[in-house]
């Protein structure tokens, strides 16, 4: 496994309750390292850009107005197979459809709807790149490792 650097997002649902967030933050730093930590209220346009992607799916507006309804943590985790561990540890995208097949996951445990599903994960090493950089500039992801 390389070692790699993924971007983690914990949504703004998450900062209803700040004993919660402090905890899922603990669990995140015993498995990884956290190299870079920042908390940001988004802008449509920088919501926008960020899910650019997904422009033009039916979900798009909704998920654009969640991400800017109230602050976002942004984590720089580093690890032996970050991307995957990462992605896997949240669990896939339906909360609901998580506390069926994989309650452990994040998710699961904290999502909400299939919007409002409480974490985001890079999904390769392209987005990682991409998502790092937006988060915490061009030199950033190299110099983590
Ligand atoms: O990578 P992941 O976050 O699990 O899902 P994506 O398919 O990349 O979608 C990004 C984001 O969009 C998802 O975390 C919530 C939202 N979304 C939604 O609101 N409804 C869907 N049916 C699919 C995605
Ligand atoms: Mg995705």
């Amino acid at each position: 496994k390389c070692l790699e650097t993924t971007l983690a997002l914990l949504k703004p649902d998450l900062f209803a309750d700040h004993q919660t967030l402090c905890n899922i933050e603990q669990r995140i730093a015993h498995l990884f390292r956290i190299s870079a930590r920042r908390k940001v209220i988004w802008t449509t346009g920088d919501a926008q850009r960020f899910y650019a992607e997904h422009q033009g799916k039916p979900f798009y507006p909704r998920l654009i107005s969640y991400m800017t309804s109230g602050p976002i943590l942004a984590l720089a985790l580093t690890k032996h197979g970050a991307i995957q561990e990462w992605r896997e540890m949240i669990g896939s995208t339906r909360p609901a459809q998580m506390r069926i097949e994989r309650p452990t996951t994040l998710r699961a445990q904290f999502g909400l709807t299939d919007t409002r599903n409480s974490f985001h994960g890079s999904d390769s090493v392209a987005s990682a790149e991409r998502e790092l950089e937006f988060f915490f500039g061009k030199k950033l992801p190299n110099q983590l490792h």
